[in-house]
This record gives structure tokens, C-alpha cells and sequence, in this order.
């Protein structure tokens, strides 16, 4: 396939912040792509260029990614040909030459990247009878049968850094997995997401939505949530769980994403001072103290899985928390991998986690973020597509999801048209691929 056209522009993501958007060309077939932003971002996560410039969109605008795209990118990848997705991604990373993106940024590298792959799929695709085509692409690339509807993971609760309710975790998922079709389990969420808004309202507590589409209300009226409030948040989604009609625990789960890299101490009292500690509910706590309060949590509730429980460079912590719980629940390294292979493969050697996230603006391209995904089952990880909390209404994860048979999504809650895009995209493959179509439910738990 040759590429003969290339326009690369700055557009506006869900939270209003610029990022960047590109139309790739060959022939008669148009394919475009627009990167997203995280607020929680991992330290090792490639790098995400922004211009700096205190007169445009508060020093946020992309005009450097959009020229390196168009000085640097297009003249290279511009009428020749290209066969293989990882070819032209090897041809990225090569123009860039640094380890974390940073002289053309992945905001410039990625949208290049996922456009490829859907103007391939659309070039490939002779039939041009259904929109399956950039699945059916990414499952010959993964070598997958791109045919398992992932289990949603619904934030329908938002705190940390996607709040500003004094909530220390970032997300609380219901995880609808007993059901048969993608489909019902979807409608379950949603009712469940309906019935919750029911309940705050009566409590009198605010139904305004965070970054993910999730409520956001405060709690308690002190600036930060003290003890017992997270378990309050969890007691509030089982009451909505239940009331919804829905058996928590059975057919409706819980997932956290604790994001605690976070809510690390910034002066740890402790006297020796390099043991890692986190603040939490109102008090600074070691790693084993954080480790002890998922396990009374999830021995109370119906937890499958926690992600970034502990913080990204705190791997000793890691390994004790997945020594003790890594049986039992899904444990899930978002900031401590970042999609990376390299750090994928210490925590495998190490024994750490049990799960990925799995971030294509992490790492930088779609080549990567499959190898990563390819290693993680490999070693009989688990992996959770995820979109960030800066989103747009490019759909690419729905389909990444499905093409990769990855099992599970987290891409919000029912509402913000950034979030149900990623929803409406999976409701439309799992009726184009008809009695094919396959939905893991709890399974995809391992
Ligand atoms: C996360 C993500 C997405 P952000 O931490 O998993 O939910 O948040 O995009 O802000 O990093
Ligand atoms: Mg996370």
C-alpha cells in the first residue's frame, strides 16, 4: 500500500485540552486517528510533546508534533510502499531515535500509527460489507481470531485525579461479567450506572460527572475523604448493584483503580527514610499497611481486580502484594509497565502483577503496544485495553480489543459521548460478526 497524502491538525480532546489529529491517504481510501491524553500519567511513558507556549491553550497546544508530522513524518512514509504494519512502525520509531519518543513526541508518532493500520484494513478489505475491517486487520497482525467482545470495566465512580471530591482512588469499575453477549453485560452496567444516580440524588449528594463519565461527589465535607470513605463508595455501587436488580458477586463484580503513584507521601516520617509510604485516608501508611487494607477489602466485596494498588517504582511492594493476593484477584501494572516491554519483562521475571493495561500513547505505536500485549499472554497475563482520561470520538481501542481477543476493556462510564463512542463501536462488531462473536464473561479472569 502506498500512502499519497498525509494532513496532520491540532483538534480538542474531552477535556478541552488540544491534541492531534491525522488523515492518511491512498487511492480512493481516507483513514484518520486522533491520539488521547492521560492526567495520571507513568513516568516511563513515552513522551507526549506540548508546545509550552503561555499565549496558546494555556502553554497545552501540539502545533510542534503537527509540523514535526508534516517536516518530518510525511516526506518519509509519502509513495512508498509499505506491507506490514510493523515495518512502517520500525520506520517511526527510526526517524525518531530516542527510547521514549521525545524529538517528534508520540502524540506525532502514534496518530500516524493507528491511521496506517486503518488505511491498510480499508485497502485489504475487498468486501466492503461490514465496518470489521481495522479488527480483522489487528487480528492478522496479532495473529488472534478477533472475534471475543471484551468484559466492560465501567468507572462509574471517579476520584483521584479525575475528581476533585477528596476521593484518594482514582476508579471504581463494576465489572458486569455474568452474562452470555457483550451486549447484555453492557445494559446491566448501564441500568446499574442509572440506578446509582437514583441513589446519590436521594442522599442528596451530587450527581455532576467526573473526567470518565463517572459520578464525582463529595462525600464528606472535609477537604480530603477520611477513614471508611472508600468503603462507603464500594457499600454505594452494591446498593446500586442490587437495587438495579443485578446479583453482586455473581453477575456485576468490582474493579479499583487505585492510580496511588498518586497519593505516595511526599515526606515519608519514617526514620530511615527510603521505605516507600503512601497517604491514605488521612494517614501516611507503608506498602504493608496498603497491601493489608485491599485484603480486608476484597474479603468484604466482591473485588476481581486492582490496578496500580501500589505505586510505580515501589516493586518490592508490588511483589509482596502480588504474593499475597495475586492468587485470588486480578492484579493490574498500569503505571509500573506503561505498556512497555521492557518493563513488562522485569515484572514477569519478578513475579509482579498478573495483568496489563494496555495504553497504544504509552509506548507510541500499535507495533509496540502488541508486542507487549503478545508477551503479557505469553506469560499468562491477563490484558485490559484501556482508553485515558483525556479521550476524543476516535473508536480504535474498541476495535484493538476485539481484533486482539484482549478479554477486558476500561473505557468509562454510560455517559460523555468520548466514553460511549468506545461502547456504541463494540455493540456495532458484535452484530457484524454475528454468531461468531464470543463474550468471555467471568472467564476472562483467568
Ligand atoms: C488510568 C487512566 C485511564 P489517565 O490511570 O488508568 O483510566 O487514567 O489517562 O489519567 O492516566
Ligand atoms: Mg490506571
Amino acid at each position: 500500500m502506498k500512502i499519497d497524502k498525509c494532513i496532520a491538525r491540532e483538534v480538542l480532546d474531552s477535556r478541552g485540552v488540544p491534541t492531534v489529529e491525522v488523515e492518511l491517504y491512498s487511492g480512493d481510501q481516507k483513514a484518520s486517528a486522533i491520539v488521547p491524553s492521560g492526567a495520571s500519567t507513568g513516568e516511563g511513558e513515552a513522551l507526549e510533546l506540548r508546545d509550552n507556549d503561555p499565549k496558546r491553550y494555556h502553554g497545552k497546544s501540539v502545533l510542534q508534533a503537527v509540523k514535526n508530522i508534516e517536516v518530518e513524518i510525511a516526506p518519509a512514509i509519502l509513495n512508498r510502499d509499505f506491507v506490514r504494519q510493523s515495518i512502517f512502525d520500525d520506520l517511526l520509531c527510526d526517524l525518531d531515535g530516542t527510547p521514549n519518543k521525545s524529538k517528534l513526541g508520540a502524540n506525532a508518532i502514534l496518530p500516524i500509527s493507528m491511521a496506517f493500520a486503518r488505511l491498510q484494513a480499508q485497502c485489504n478489505d475487498t468486501t466492503r460489507i461490514s465496518g470489521l475491517a481495522l479488527t480483522q486487520n489487528l487480528a492478522t497482525s496479532f495473529g488472534s481470531a478477533g472475534i471475543t467482545l471484551p468484559v466492560p470495566l465501567m468507572n462509574i465512580f471517579n476520584g483521584g485525579k479525575h475528581a476533585d471530591n477528596g476521593i484518594a482512588i482514582q476508579e471504581f469499575m463494576i465489572v458486569p461479567c455474568g452474562f452470555d453477549r457483550f451486549s447484555d453485560a453492557l445494559r446491566a452496567g448501564v441500568e446499574v450506572f442509572h440506578q446509582l444516580k437514583k441513589i446519590l440524588h436521594k442522599r442528596g449528594l451530587t450527581t455532576a460527572v467526573g473526567d470518565e463519565g463517572g459520578f464525582a461527589p463529595k462525600i464528606s465535607d472535609e477537604e480530603e475523604a477520611g477513614p471508611g470513605s472508600h468503603e462507603k463508595v464500594m457499600t454505594l455501587l452494591l446498593d446500586a448493584i442490587e437495587s438495579a436488580g443485578y446479583k453482586a458477586g455473581s453477575q456485576i463484580y468490582l474493579a479499583l483503580d487505585c492510580a496511588s503513584s498518586e497519593f505516595l507521601a511526599k515526606n515519608p516520617p519514617n526514620p530511615a527514610g527510603n521505605t516507600v509510604m503512601y497517604h491514605f485516608e488521612g494517614s501516611q501508611r507503608t506498602a504493608d499497611e496498603m497491601i493489608k487494607i485491599y485484603e480486608k477489602w476484597v474479603s468484604y466485596f466482591p473485588i476481581l481486580s486492582i490496578e496500580d494498588g501500589l505505586a510505580e517504582h515501589d516493586w518490592d511492594g508490588w511483589k509482596s502484594l502480588t504474593t499475597k493476593l495475586g492468587k485470588s484477584v486480578q492484579l493490574v501494572g498500569d503505571d509500573l509497565f506503561v505498556t512497555n516491554p521492557e518493563f513488562l519483562k522485569k515484572g514477569i521475571e519478578k513475579g509482579v502483577a498478573n495483568s496489563l493495561l494496555v495504553k497504544l500513547n504509552q509506548i507510541g505505536t500499535v507495533t509496540e503496544t502488541l508486542e507487549a500485549m503478545r508477551m503479557a499472554h505469553q506469560a499468562g497475563y491477563t490484558t485490559v485495553i484501556s482508553h485515558r482520561s483525556g479521550e476524543s470520538e476516535d473508536t480504535f481501542i474498541a476495535d484493538l480489543a476485539v481484533g486482539t481477543d484482549a478479554g477486558q476493556i476500561k473505557t468509562g462510564s454510560a455517559s460523555r459521548t468520548d466514553r460511549t463512542a468506545k461502547y456504541n463501536q463494540l455493540l456495532r462488531i458484535e452484530q457484524w460478526l454475528g454468531g461468531r462473536a464470543k463474550f468471555p464473561g467471568k472467564k476472562a479472569f483467568k
